[in-house]
């Protein structure tokens, strides 16, 4: 088996991450990209090829937010002990499903979000809208990938209507069965370049995961010899290195993301609507028919797009929807856990 190893600017690392690191940390640790999470165990890439550790048990009672998660950047010490994590270029996290509210992080240091949407009915400017207010929030730059193209007349019609929704926004219109699509998307998949999809069902994501990673997709972890004993603890690695030299990240639930925690994505993609709402008699108006509402005179004097202003009061009502559950949700955590405190002060008492 081959034993190819990766520079750490072929694996993502730049200036930003370096200039974090104190002089002795500099001589005295390594930087690992983290591939795949599998519950403690952490999956990673460095100079040295892969790495398999375990959180260190100081670091379960950190808060999720400073948690390493799939594209993370994680200093290891001498004894192949993680230290400390690196700040982060972007991140993406989402309302975790089920009952249990909690917020749960998904990628972290990616560089481009492709959002893919088909030239067909699947085709919504609300919900690219959605997916786009999700890269900003997380701070990365989105590229609107419309596949099928191929399947239509008028592909130049939903490009137009695509670029309405933001000024100098990126938009390819794509075959995504075509090999030649890899050279479209190429200009952000160059080395070091992290790039994610996300998108509706059956809009071609895996068709263009496939072209991107072609057969000749870098496993990493596979070709290390010397690291063979990790090689039965699978893990779910869901960084790839792509022969281009770029990182595909692909995480399971990446590809489906949905809007949580995002206000200010919302409200850098609605900029013309926030700054009218800026003049709004009340500081918390909701936009709902309150009196000196600036947002509904203006839509009154057709100055504003409807679609627009109800797909923003909608994203509004979701985020304020999501932030309430959050709110209740610790008020539960505290009575909970004063109740606890009571019972066991009061057992101590009975013993004593
Ligand atoms: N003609 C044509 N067909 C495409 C194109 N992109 C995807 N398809 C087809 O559309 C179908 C769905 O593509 P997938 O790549 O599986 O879609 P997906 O986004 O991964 O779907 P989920 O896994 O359900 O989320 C497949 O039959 C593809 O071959 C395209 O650009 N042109
Ligand atoms: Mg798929
Ligand atoms: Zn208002």
């Amino acid at each position: 088996m081959t034993e190819k190893a990766y520079s750490l600017p072929e694996l993502g690392w730049r200036h930003f991450f370096q200039q974090q690191l104190t002089l002795e940390e500099l001589e005295t640790t390594t930087p690992v990209r983290v591939f795949g999470i599998n519950r403690h165990l952490i999956d990673g890439v460095g100079e040295a090829g892969r790495q398999q550790f375990a959180l260190p048990h100081a670091w379960l009672q950190y808060s999720v937010q400073e948690l390493p998660t799939v594209g993370d950047w994680v200093l290891i010490d001498q004894e192949g002990q993680p230290l400390r994590l690196l700040e982060r270029t972007s991140l993406f996290k989402r309302m975790a499903s089920g009952h249990e509210v909690r917020v749960q992080l998904m990628a972290a240091n990616v560089d481009t979000l492709f959002i893919v949407s088909s030239c067909n009915q699947e085709f919504s400017l609300s919900r690219l809208e959605r997916y786009l207010a999700l890269a900003l929030d997380a701070g990365v730059e989105p590229v609107v990938v419309l596949t099928k193209a191929d399947l239509v007349e008028d592909v130049e019609g939903f490009c137009a209507q695509a670029r309405t929704l933001r000024p100098g926004l990126m938009i390819e219109a794509v075959n995504a069965k075509e090999t030649k699509v890899i050279d479209v998307l190429r200009p952000w998949c160059t080395t070091g370049q992290t790039v994610a999809l996300v998108g509706s069902s059956g809009v071609g994501k895996s068709t263009l995961v496939n072209a991107l990673s072609s057969a000749a997709v870098q496993d990493v972890g596979a070709t290390r010899d010397k690291d063979a004993k990790g090689r039965h603890t699978t893990t779910a690695r869901s960084l790839h290195l792509l022969p281009g030299g770029g990182l595909l990240l692909d995480s399971p639930g990446m590809r489906e993301l949905q809007l949580s925690d995002c206000e200010e994505g919302v409200a850098s993609l609605f900029e013309e609507i926030e700054a009218v709402a800026r003049n709004c008699r009340f500081n918390d108006c909701q936009h709902l028919g309150e009196a000196g509402c600036a947002v509904a005179a203006a839509a009154e004097r057709d100055e504003l797009d409807p679609r627009r202003l109800t797909n923003y009061l909608k994203l509004k009502a979701e985020q304020k929807r999501a932030d309430e559950t959050m709110v209740e949700k610790r008020r539960k955590d505290k009575n909970f856990g004063k109740m606890c405190k009571r019972v066991m002060s009061a057992k101590k008492k009975e013993r004593e």
